[in-house]
């Protein structure tokens, strides 16, 4: 056991840097792109320096805790097994899918839980070495769900708060899971579990009363030992002021400039970026463009598609699949519709570093994001924090968490193609007058709900719970 100790823990499944190699050959940190980061920095700074928990990405190595601008980072190791029952098996091909709308089908393998607990069991083990007594943890996303009650079993002492950056299922979904009762336990060890949305909250509440049995009142469980458990929604967001800042600078202004001349200056530029994820709903969205294309609405000359499609998840089976499928879709398109020197859609497999993001958002008249499911979806976030003189058009996929808050965007249903495109015609062809006051209204909305607000509510709501919270129900199971 290590003896210093800290009053503010993150767990995390990944680490808020990256290990790359620096042009002379040697490895370095750095800070990975994530608002998360951003958000959580201001508050463990607040804790005294705090320590972050988490995997640094690639098998076996073994690296030592260190520290990285101020930040204190304690490396997990992971092995090969681990990574693939772990990380890409239970947590993005179970896990992931399920509590997607069961967009793909989840797979349900005993191995693949097996090493989900190890995993679990080994990062709780960690968060109670270097927690001071009576010192904060907190846990993140759907990757390590059992870590509260595995926690809360060796350090009592502590206050648990945990987060879920995804959408969680209703009943119906859930109730497939064959651990469903593990989960909804392993969740239970927290003090206070933060959703995207309210519906998701309400949805955890109510399976807990249905499979647990445990008495509950609205946002309220109450445990059998006495203990009650928050469940209620923080929606995320971003470092809104930073990315108005990096829109502004010299530099991305005129970068975005050369990206419209870099595509022939067309009359209007769509953009979408995602990771390359069958939530996201990327080849729907890319027929749509390409039918009022092929329909005559408009031509390469007037438009053009830029569709960023960051890596992901590569090892997994369906998002090889996918992206098969979306790049033969692509070559399709430009072979029946692009002209030399004009693609109707310009694709491109890659990441960008923040201010190159920054400068398509600028460059970029209407954003389009079509998830058929997102716990709520930044990208689209920052378009409008980018869009700094006030235009610029969003349209939103009502099933991103995002849609609750963005109401001027023109929302679509993403398996309506019809719809969909009806909705970019719309933004197409909109009066700027009209793009104007949507945009104004969003931007408000950004500015005020920052993620460092988000941040600073479920710290505050963790300290909170236990203290206002007594139990009317002496709990009794159901
Ligand atoms: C999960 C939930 C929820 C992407 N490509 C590059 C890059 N990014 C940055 C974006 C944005 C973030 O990654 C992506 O966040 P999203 O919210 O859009 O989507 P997920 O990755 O699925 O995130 C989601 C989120 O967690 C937070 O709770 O909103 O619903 O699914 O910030 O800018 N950044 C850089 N280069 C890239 O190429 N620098």
């Amino acid at each position: 056991m290590t003896d210093v100790r800290h009053d503010l823990v993150i767990v995390a499944n990944r680490l808020p840097v990256d290990r790359v190699t620096l042009p002379s050959g040697r490895q370095a940190w750095r800070k990975s792109p994530g608002g998360l980061v951003a958000a959580i920095e201001p508050v463990m700074r607040t804790h005294g320096g705090g320590v972050w928990i988490g995997w640094p990405g690639g098998a076996g190595q073994k690296l030592k805790p260190f520290e990285d601008e101020g930040l204190s980072l304690v490396p997990m190791s992971m092995s090969q097994d681990e990574i693939e029952g772990h990380y890409e098996g239970f947590s993005n091909a179970t896990i992931w899918p399920l509590y997607h709308d069961v967009v793909a089908k989840p797979a349900f393998h005993r191995e693949w839980w097996d090493e989900y607990v190890n995993v679990n069991r080994r990062f709780a083990a960690k968060a109670a070495e270097l927690a001071a007594k009576n010192g904060t943890v907190w846990v993140h996303d759907y990757q390590l769900q059992l870590v509260p009650q595995m926690l809360r079993d060796l350090r009592p002492d502590l206050r648990i708060g945990f987060y879920l950056h995804i959408p969680f299922p209703p009943a119906e979904l859930f109730q497939q899971l064959p651990w469903r009762r593990q989960i909804l336990e392993g969740l239970l060890g927290a003090d206070l579990i933060g959703f995207q949305l309210p519906e998701a909250a309400a949805n955890f509440v109510r399976l807990v009363r249905q499979r647990v049995g445990h008495k509950t009142h609205r946002d309220l469980v109450y445990l059998p030992d006495g203990r009650t458990v928050r469940a209620a929604a923080f929606p995320i967001s971003i470092d809104s002021a930073g990315f108005e800042e990096l829109a502004r600078s010299p530099e991305v202004v005129e970068r975005a400039k050369a990206l419209r001349e870099a595509l022939g200056n067309p009359r209007r530029i769509f953009l979408g970026i995602d990771r390359l994820d069958y939530t996201k709903g990327i080849y729907a969205r890319l027929r749509a463009f390409s039918e009022l294309m092929h329909e005559g609405h408009f031509d390469v000359e007037d438009a053009v598609f830029v569709q960023v499609a960051v890596p992901s998840r590569e090892q997994v089976e369906e998002y090889r699949i996918l992206r098969d499928d979306i790049e033969r879709l692509v070559g399709r398109i430009n072979g029946d519709l692009g002209r030399i020197g004009r693609p109707a859609i310009s694709y491109l497999h890659t990441s960008y570093p923040r201010e190159e993001m920054a400068a398509l958002y600028r460059a970029a008249d209407i954003m389009v994001v079509t998830p058929y499911r997102d716990g709520m979806n930044l990208v689209c976030k920052e378009y409008v924090a980018c869009r700094v003189e006030d235009d610029g058009a969003l349209v939103l996929s009502e099933f991103a968490g995002a849609a609750e808050e963005l109401k001027q965007a023109w929302l679509v249903n993403p398996y309506d193609i019809n719809g969909m495109k009806s909705a970019l015609l719309e933004a197409y062809q909109a009066d700027q007058k009209e793009v104007g006051r949507r945009m104004r209204a969003m931007r408000r909305t950004i500015r005020q709900h920052d993620v460092k607000a988000w941040a600073a509510s479920f710290m505050t709501q963790l300290e909170d719970v236990g203290v206002h919270t007594k139990n009317p129900h002496p709990a009794t199971k159901s």
